[in-house]
């Protein structure tokens, strides 16, 4: 069991490097930035061609930040691009739209640093919970997450969760090729395909703040589900081992 120091002094040996997609998020971002830990080695926005100040905001927040453009359009080509350019031993994912909060990303970094390969984000785990999803979309993540355990031996709680950290050297077991919201998906069915070893971190998603949600319930559903068929076809290079353990 790793002890942590007392909040804000650098806690983990690991390097760590906060990827945020954004798209538009420029009135949201001074409210994530403030939550992010100042022990944190980089953040990369990886921007999606966004026509108001997200640019220039996040900019002017952190001097320090790295700018990724994307190279195609979805949040999956965003994170795809942004894990590529990470230098951390430690990759967080978060979003831009004040729904996921900073403060724990201390949780996911500590899960790894005792022992899991993948932190998966959960508001459905005990401790976790969401201001934001609407019944409709909980009922579709529910199927799809049980859909998912069924086939792939996996026992997740929540599947389409924007906030999950992995040690970066395992972005190559995970060979991300996607392009839209399916990609929590990819990285979660990939990551039991690739044996590692799973901790759900319970974590507490608030509303967006501002602007509009990119997502649309029924076209990206629909592109989760393929997903998870499609990847049965890949077969399991190894016995998965996740452990579902809850991250302490
Ligand atoms: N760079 C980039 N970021 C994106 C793109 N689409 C979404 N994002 C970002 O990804 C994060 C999540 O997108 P949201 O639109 O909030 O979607 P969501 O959180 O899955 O859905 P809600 O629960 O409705 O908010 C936000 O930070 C968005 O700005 C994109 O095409 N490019
Ligand atoms: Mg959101």
């Amino acid at each position: 069991m790793v002890h942590l120091g007392p909040m804000n002094k650098q806690p983990f040996a690991a390097s760590v490097s906060v990827i945020v997609p954004a798209m538009n998020e420029a009135a949201n971002l001074p409210h994530v930035f403030a939550t992010l830990p100042d022990w944190i080695d980089e953040v990369i926005l990886v921007d999606g061609n966004s026509t108001d100040d997200t640019v220039a905001v996040a900019r002017r927040l952190r001097p320090d930040l790295r700018v990724v453009t994307q190279t195609r359009r979805g949040k999956g080509n965003a994170l795809i691009e942004g894990f590529a350019a990470a230098l951390g031993d430690i990759i967080v994912m978060i979003d831009a739209d004040g729904s996921t909060d900073g403060h724990e990303i201390r949780l996911f970094v500590e899960a790894l640093v005792n022992g899991a390969d993948f932190a998966k984000g959960s508001r459905y785990a005990p401790g976790g919970g969401s201001d934001d999803i609407s019944p409709i979309r909980s009922l579709g993540n529910k199927f799809l997450t049980g859909l998912t355990n069924l086939l792939y031996g996996t026992s997740y709680s929540d599947l389409c969760y924007g906030y999950n950290a992995f040690w970066a050297r395992h972005l190559d077991a995970l060979e991300l090729d996607c392009d839209g919201f399916e990609i929590e998906t990819l990285m979660n069915v990939r990551a039991a395909q690739a044996g590692l070893v799973i901790s759900e971190v319970p974590s507490h998603e608030r509303s967006r703040i501002h602007g509009e949600s990119n997502l649309h319930a029924v076209r990206d559903g629909w592109r989760v589900l393929k997903t998870i068929m499609r990847e049965r076809s890949r077969g399991t290079a190894v016995t998965p081992r996740t452990e579902m353990a809850l991250a302490k």
